[in-house]
This record gives structure tokens, C-alpha cells and sequence, in this order.
């Protein structure tokens, strides 16, 4: 079972070079945290990345909030990736046809598949989402991750959704690495996924729109996810957010020790 087995070991179980260089990282690092910058000005953005970056394994962006977007946030924010040693995760929810997510992918503004190591997609339109994906990010050996379940209160991600959604993982596994899931599946012969669950906080539960924040622990321990992604929890409320990466990374690696100790 991939949940009782470290993340070093379970690098060697993967082909696509940067799921198995991200658990290389989270275990060198010892960091299984992931912050949501959800910020909308450039420099706050590079701010946040440079104060929680010596923390996290992985800088979730949203790239298209951000009112000052150039090419210079991108080249500051992969050097930063570079000094601190963590990769950047473009939470692009990518949902449309084939044809569309490759250009949405490779070209535009943003050109997300040029600096992004890893994104992500619903599966609402089938698995020609992923086909169009993989064209243009396994040539530069990104990975993906689909949206299986959402953190969100009365989500339609559920049930024989989120089955087929593995499903179609199973098929594309060069680069469909892992899921945004709220818990671990049953693993088959041969699986390993990565799952990164957001919806994590330690000092609230819910922010008053839907999203329900969930414990570390919990999501580590108890339901086997692998990664944490924490926004609001360390940058809302005027927190310091150094302060605060620090303490969900302890709270993120120590679930995860005793989980592979069990
Ligand atoms: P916060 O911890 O501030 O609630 O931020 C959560 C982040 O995770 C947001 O960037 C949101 O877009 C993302 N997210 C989520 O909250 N629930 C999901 O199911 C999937 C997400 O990507």
C-alpha cells in the first residue's frame, strides 16, 4: 500500500520525471505543504513565495488573478523555486475540450506549460482533456493531476465521478500523477498517485462561501492524502506567514512520520 511506504520509495515507483523528483523533494525537504498564493498583485505574490518558500514542497499559483501579470513574475517566481528548492503547481482547473486545453496550455498570455511543473483538470469533458494535455506538457516532462473530489460544500465531484475520474488516471499514469482528492482510493497493482487535498486549516473550519478546512492530521493520518494545501490559513488575517508555514509543515510531516510508522 502506497500510503504505509515513504515518499522516497515511492519516487522509484514512478516513470513521469517530475513525480519522482517532487517526492525526492517533499523527502529532502522534509515538507508535504503546499501554499495557495492566492494573491492578486505581482509583488505581494513574490513576497509570500519568498517568505514560506524555505517550508513548502510545492507553490500552488493562480496565475490568471494576478492584475500585473508579465513575464517577470514568472522568471522571478521560478527562481525562487530554484533558491528555495520547491515546485510550482498552476491550479488551472483546466475543463474543456481537447483541442482547446492544448492552446489554453502551450500559448495565450500565460503559456502555463512553460514554467509550471505540474497542473490540473476536471474531467467533465472525458478523457480527451487529458489527450490534449499530455501532447503538449509530457514533451517538456510536466505532470498532471485531475480534480477527483472538490473541498467545497455540496461539490458534484463525488461517487461514480470520482471512480471514473481514477479510471482514466490509470489509463494516462506518464502523466496523470495524482488527484486533488479529500481522501486516498483503493490502490490497484502498480498504483502510486500523489494526492493533494486542499481545504486545510488549523484555526477555522469553514470561510462562510462553501469551502470546509479540514485539520492536517486529518487529512494526512486519518484519510492518507499526501499533500496539504494550505491558502487563507497562512497568509489571511494579517498572519506572518513564515510563522505559520513553519508550523503546518511541522503539522503536515509529523502526520505523515507517524502514518508510515504505523
Ligand atoms: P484556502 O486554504 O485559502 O481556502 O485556499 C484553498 C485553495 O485551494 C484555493 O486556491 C482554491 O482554489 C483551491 N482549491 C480548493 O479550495 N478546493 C478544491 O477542491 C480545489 C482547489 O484547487
Amino acid at each position: 500500500m502506497s500510503a504505509s511506504l515513504s515518499y522516497l520509495e515511492r519516487s522509484k515507483l514512478h516513470s513521469n520525471p517530475t513525480a519522482k523528483a517532487f517526492l525526492e523533494l517533499m523527502e529532502r525537504k522534509k515538507s508535504n505543504l503546499s501554499v495557495a498564493a492566492d494573491l492578486n498583485k505581482k509583488a505581494a505574490l513574490i513576497e509570500l513565495a519568498d517568505k514560506v518558500g524555505p517550508y513548502i514542497c510545492l507553490l500552488k499559483t493562480h496565475i490568471d488573478v494576478v492584475e500585473d501579470f508579465d513575464q517577470d513574475l514568472v522568471d522571478q517566481l521560478t527562481a525562487l523555486a530554484k533558491k528555495h528548492d520547491f515546485m510550482i503547481f498552476e491550479d488551472r482547473k483546466f475543463a474543456d475540450i481537447g483541442n482547446t486545453v492544448k492552446l489554453q496550455y502551450g500559448s495565450g498570455i500565460y503559456k502555463i506549460a512553460s514554467w509550471s511543473d505540474i497542473t490540473n483538470a476536471h474531467m467533465v469533458p472525458g478523457e480527451g482533456i487529458v489527450q490534449g494535455l499530455r501532447e503538449v506538457g509530457l514533451p517538456l516532462n510536466r505532470a498532471m493531476l485531475l480534480l477527483a473530489e472538490m473541498s467545497s460544500a455540496g461539490t458534484l465531484a463525488k461517487g461514480d465521478y470520482t471512480v471514473k475520474t481514477v479510471e482514466v488516471a490509470r489509463k494516462y499514469k506518464d502523466f496523470v500523477v495524482g488527484f486533488i482528492a479529500m481522501e486516498r482510493y483503493a490502490d490497484k497493482e502498480g498504483d502510486d498517485f500523489i494526492y493533494m487535498t486542499p481545504g486545510v486549516g488549523m484555526d477555522q473550519t469553514s470561510d462562510g462561501m462553501g469551502q470546509q478546512w479540514k485539520h492536517p492530521r486529518e487529512v494526512v493520518f486519518d484519510r492518507g492524502c499526501d499533500v496539504i494545501i494550505v491558502g487563507r490559513g497562512i497568509y489571511g488575517g494579517g498572519r506572518d506567514a513564515a510563522k505559520e508555514a513553519k508550523r503546518y509543515q511541522e503539522a503536515g510531516w509529523n502526520a505523515y512520520v507517524e502514518r508510515i510508522s504505523k
